[in-house]
């Protein structure tokens, strides 16, 4: 028993989304699937593995027909008995089959706990059973390539090389220290170093691809930054191609911040526009303005906005000062009204950024396509791995790294200081349990708790 769950019992839930649909399914697991399954459904015979036809009753009711599958453990999701129940897609129909399973003696699961009873089993390791939430929770391409890469197993087969590896190494230490002998504990030393500065290379190499996986999964933060008025809730309006901000001629049109979420190329871009920045007596209008430099402050790319139709005035120059030394696209807007001279004005901010630059409308759209490859080209400026490359991406996977990475380098630091070789220990077995943390070898009862709990009914 863990937190009142008997794993012995067979678990009952809707699989599909409650809703109007062609078809729900609703899944049973646990050792009485089987007999559950025969005591709510008429029609052929279940055999493991092939789809019979037939009629959920309870008793002499019949609640739907339907088609109905029998698969026998282990080779099933969780490892256990599991049937699954295809009904019309109604959910007072679904709902009618989960019930009469019930009062045929399933209970009623948990969230997530089709997929806890997979871990449980063995069938996933914890990042795995994490990664399931990430697919179902995908709604770009590269969060669906990140998801699966960690469901294939290749975080969990990292983390398990690099172990085995520190396991052996405070082995050999052990060893040494039992039968001590000098030349011996020099070789431990030195090759005990060897193998600590591997698992630190390829430590720093995750951390180091978990900034673009963690954009990659939650989305890559961009503000429209400006003074009143050059267009920045137009040039939103223009990348989402609907009318969702206020345009207004009237400047300070745009008071609080408005987050949007779009797919550019596969890759979900948060867009925010923001309150035009400018020294306001009016109460509301510095709230927003301070929200304003907030979401730049968040933001992984500034969309710096500048108007065309007028002069560069002193407030551009300054406000650009304030927002240059986070990566930026400075966006002119207003092309179809520049003024003559505007390029050589531009000089006047003094830029060493003049590779991002884009000229647009917003609102006649031209220059909007342009503007989205550089978002992306920005974004690839440091790195092109691919979503499918990447192994980390998980808060909680990338705090354990960087607590491995810290005892790494602890027990780095006291064997190059070469005092007796298990002083080294104590820090290897800290880094150990780190990365324990993340594949589920050793994490607390309540933590396993917490990450099912994220979980829809019926996974
Ligand atoms: N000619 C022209 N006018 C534009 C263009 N983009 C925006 N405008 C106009 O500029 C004015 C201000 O546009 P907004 O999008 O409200 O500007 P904003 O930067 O959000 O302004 P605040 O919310 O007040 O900070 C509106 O009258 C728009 O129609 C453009 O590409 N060309
Ligand atoms: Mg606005």
């Amino acid at each position: 028993m863990i937190n009142n769950q008997n794993y012995d019992d067979t678990i009952v839930a809707l699989a599909t989304a409650a809703g109007k649909s062609a078809i729900a399914i609703v899944r049973l697991s646990g050792k009485d699937s089987l007999k559950i399954a025969r005591s709510i459904f008429k029609g052929s015979e279940l055999n493991d593995r092939v789809m019979a036809y037939g009629h959920i009753a309870d008793n002499e009711n019949i609640i739907d027909e339907v088609n109905i599958v029998y698969m026998k453990a282990p080779k099933t999701y969780t490892g256990e008995d599991t049937v699954e129940i295809y009904c019309h897609g109604s959910i007072y129909i679904a709902q009618r089959i989960v019930e009469t399973a019930v009062k045929n003696g399933a209970r009623l699961a948990l969230p997530g706990e089709f997929t806890k009873t997979a871990f449980l089993n063995g069938k996933l390791d914890l990042s795995q059973a994490e990664a399931v939430i990430d697919v179902i929770n995908s709604s770009t391409k590269s969060a669906k390539d990140v998801a699966l890469n960690q469901l294939s197993g290749r975080l969990k087969s990292s983390i398990s090389e690099l172990t085995s590896l520190l396991t052996k190494c405070i082995a050999r230490i052990e060893v040494t220290v039992d039968y001590p002998e000098e030349d011996i504990e020099d070789l431990t030393i030195d090759e005990s170093l060897e193998t600590v500065d591997i698992v630190i290379n390829y430590v720093k190499k995750l951390l180091l691809q978990s900034e673009r996986g963690k954009v990659f999964k939650n989305g890559l933060r961009c503000a429209i930054v400006g003074q009143p008025n050059v267009g920045k809730s137009s040039l939103l309006n223009a990348i989402l191609g609907e009318s969702r901000a206020i345009v207004t001629p009237i400047a300070g049109t745009t008071r609080d911040t408005l987050e949007t979420h779009i797919d550019i190329s596969g890759v979900e871009v948060i867009l925010t526009d923001t309150a035009g920045i400018r020294k306001s007596e009016d109460f509301v209008e510095k709230i927003g303005v301070d929200r304003a430099y907030q979401a730049a402050e968040n933001a992984q790319i500034i969309l710096f906005v500048l108007d065309m139709s007028r002069n560069i005035s002193n407030e551009d120059i300054e406000l650009y000062n304030n927002i240059k030394s986070k990566p930026h696209i400075i966006v002119l807007n207003k092309e179809d009204a520049t003024i003559t001279d505007y390029y050589m004005q531009l000089e006047e901010l003094n830029t060493d950024n003049t590779n991002n630059i884009v000229t647009i409308s917003a609102s006649s759209g031209k220059g909007i396509s342009n503007l989205e490859d550089k978002i992306i080209e920005l974004f690839n400026e440091d790195s092109s791995l691919l979503p499918s490359e990447i192994e980390l991406s998980n808060v909680r996977h990338i705090d354990a790294v960087h607590r491995a990475e810290k005892s790494l380098l602890m027990a780095r630091d006291t064997l190059q200081s070469r005092v007796p070789v298990d002083m080294a220990v104590v820090d290897l077995k800290g880094a150990l349990l780190a990365l324990g943390e993340i594949t589920g070898a050793n994490v607390d009862e309540d933590v396993i708790d917490t990450i099912f709990s994220e979980f829809c009914v019926g996974k």
